[in-house]
């Protein structure tokens, strides 16, 4: 009995050991994780580093331009946006914006995004904007010129205020300067478009340390033979010939996060399309997907003006928005080299094109979100050798 017990009182020690060895094991992973985290933090706000890292894309002519449309503009892409590039934004970028409604959808999307992420594990605070300089958050003067947006027919006024603003000492610090259409594509001529076109390429030599991003207009339901589709691919051909940079407002309206193309059904800024072939909008692909997706995991609400139940173009319009400012604060993602789509309906290419650069970015960050489960794993493992040693020990003694 005696010499059982002992035994017994030796089994149960070697269980106990294991079960703190494995706990310290555990622990010791979940610190180390956060020191990473933390050194690779340090190291990314290295102000030499971030200046090294920006000094490609922040000037003026570009090797490639820069298209943030559909292909970029879904959560699988914005999850492969490494957490460095967001900081990375934060840091390096001052942005300007000028919009009336249409362009309002982008900070709609911007604005439920944090909660978002934030209710499904993601990072406290990556996803912050704020109107002004805050640490922590991108910078973005929002409604900057007080009133307006591109206009019609070669009205030039948006640029009078952006060389007003620029030229105002309090906004020295401003390097991005993002306009957006409202119905003013929709009634343009080539020679208007044009003129818009050789005004932004103005401002860029008059101010070399800004960027400046072009825009498409929303979808009107004209369809493809429509003025507004004719006079968006003039803007995007623009664009690519010239290695501008360009956020094709338009090219993300076509789109459902799957990549099924609806621009050639009649489709409107509402994601209204023509289902049936008589060219009158009778379906929503934005509701749609909604319906076979989950609202607060695979989409948030966040009401887009003149769009009010398409919450997941308002979505898909944040997630290109922080793409684009990941790849203007010095961001390598592929798909910036690549020629873009006219519209028409190349996904496939497309996706399979930067995957396996995406790919690799995400690698470290898949370990981070990882953590609770390893932790998990490990406190339950050592638990259960715990339980076992004192549940064998009851047993015997009784
Ligand atoms: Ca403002
Ligand atoms: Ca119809």
């Amino acid at each position: 009995m005696n010499n059982q017990s002992s035994k017994l009182s030796k089994i149960v020690f070697i269980l106990l050991m294991i079960s703190f060895a494995n706990g310290f094991f555990f622990g010791f992973l979940y610190s180390n994780e956060g020191d990473l985290r933390n050194n690779h933090k340090i190291e990314h706000l290295n102000s030499e580093n971030i200046n090294k890292m920006i000094q490609s894309p922040l000037k003026a002519d570009l090797d490639n331009p820069i298209i943030a449309d559909h292909r970029i503009a879904n959560i699988v892409r914005l999850d492969q946006i490494p957490e460095t590039a967001i900081e990375q934004a934060k840091q390096a970028l001052h942005i300007a914006y000028q919009h009336t409604s249409h362009g309002s959808q982008i900070i709609s999307g911007m604005n439920y995004l944090p909660n978002f992420k934030e209710n499904n594990g993601g990072t406290l605070g990556l996803y912050a904007w704020n109107d002004g300089p805050l640490e922590g958050a991108l910078d973005i003067d929002d409604y900057f010129a007080d009133g307006g947006d591109l206009g019609h027919l070669g009205d030039l006024t948006w640029a009078e205020q952006t060389r007003t603003y620029l030229d105002d000492s309090n906004h020295a610090d401003v390097n991005v300067i993002m306009w957006s259409w409202c119905g003013g594509v929709s009634d343009n001529t080539e020679e208007g478009i044009n003129t818009y076109l050789n005004e932004m390429n103005s401002l860029e030599n008059e101010y070399p340390n800004v960027l400046f991003i072009y825009m498409t207009g929303h979808a009107d339901g004209s369809g493809l033979e429509g003025n507004l589709h004719i006079r968006n691919q003039q803007i995007r051909d623009y664009c690519i010939a010239n290695n501008k940079i360009l956020y094709d407002f338009y090219d993300i309206e076509c789109y459902n996060p799957d990549g099924d193309y609806f621009g050639d059904k009649y489709m409107t800024d509402a994601c209204d399309y023509d289902s049936d072939g008589d060219t009158y909008p009778d379906s929503n692909w934005a509701e749609e997907w909604q319906e076979n997706h989950t609202k607060d995991i695979e989409w948030y609400e966040c009401s887009p003006a003149h769009a009010s139940t398409a919450h997941v173009m308002g979505n898909m319009k944040a997630y290109a928005a922080w793409w684009l400012f990941s790849v203007l604060a010095g961001w390598n993602s592929t798909i910036t080299s690549t020629t873009t789509s006219s519209s028409s309906s190349s996904t496939s290419s497309d996706s399979t094109n930067d995957t396996s650069n995406s790919q690799n970015a995400d690698t470290s960050d898949n370990l981070f979100d990882n953590k609770p489960v390893i932790i998990g794993l490990g406190f339950t493992m050592g638990m259960f050798v715990l339980l076992g040693g004192v549940y064998s020990l009851i047993k015997k003694n009784w």
